[in-house]
């Protein structure tokens, strides 16, 4: 299950599993963007497809959301948390607090609503995985980064936290933190803004949504005894910068 599947990320994710043919319940917000990219995905692989709608931002409709998938897909093996944004990337001064709200709406409460519905069946079952997409973003604060850095410390502290929980359970869980990626992340943030997203990637070369694919896949094949905890990964261009000072 992949949420926020209709976005770079979430294509690239569903185009990997399906590779190797596993079925795949594609989440989202819009019916119309999750069927053109089932379509996608049912033609272009062998994988059966099953759709989830609603808003991750409402997390009190997750729970019936989840319980809507039908019985030939209800046995989640992997769950993969993507769905996430940023929006803004003024001073905090100047930010809006609608913006701050709704990151943390679907960054960390649409995250652990879905993460705990389908938590329930992994322990049934006795095995799962759950990934969640968390970013270099919570261990590295930039300016303009606030609620947004700090709902993705949120994410990796939640992903570590639920290792103490499932140590005996057989369900393994991932935090993959990916740096710059290029995809419509930026745009989004800069809502609608294409020359302000683009300047974030000019003149450097950064990573793709099918490199942080290739990094979900291989955490998610590994055999069952073996759980990545977290991965931080950057494009070589990009590194961690040094503590700002204020000087007069
Ligand atoms: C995306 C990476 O550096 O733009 O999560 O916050 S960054």
């Amino acid at each position: 299950m992949i949420t926020g599947s209709t976005g770079d990320f979430g294509r690239a994710f569903a185009q990997r599993f399906a590779e190797i043919g596993c079925n795949l319940i594609l989440h989202g917000r819009s019916k119309k963007k999750l069927e053109a990219l089932a379509e996608e995905i049912r033609t272009g692989f062998n994988a059966e497809v099953e759709l989830c709608v609603c808003d991750v931002a409402k997390a009190e409709d997750i729970p019936k959301a989840v319980a809507g998938i039908s019985d030939d897909f209800k046995d989640i093996d992997l769950l993969i948390n993507n769905a996430g944004l940023a929006l803004g990337q003024s001073g905090a001064t100047d930010a809006e607090l609608s913006d701050w709200l709704t990151m943390i709406d679907v960054n960390n409460r649409g995250l652990v609503a879905f993460t705990l519905e389908v938590l329930k069946g992994m322990n049934a079952r006795g095995k799962g995985h759950i990934i969640n997409i968390g970013s270099t973003a919570g261990s590295y604060p930039y300016p303009g980064g606030h609620v947004y850095c700090a709902s993705k410390a949120f994410v990796k502290q939640f992903s570590l936290s639920l290792r103490a929980d499932l140590l005996d359970k057989n369900i393994r869980v991932t935090n993959i933190e990916p740096g710059m990626v290029e995809t419509q992340f930026s745009t989004v943030r800069f809502k609608g803004d294409e020359s302000a997203a683009a300047n974030v990637y000019a003149n450097t070369d950064p990573l793709t949504a099918e490199d942080v694919a290739e990094s979900v896949f291989w955490a998610a094949t590994l055999p069952e005894h073996f759980n990545i905890n977290r991965i931080e990964m950057m494009p070589t261009r990009q590194a961690p910068g040094a503590l700002a000072v204020d000087r007069d």
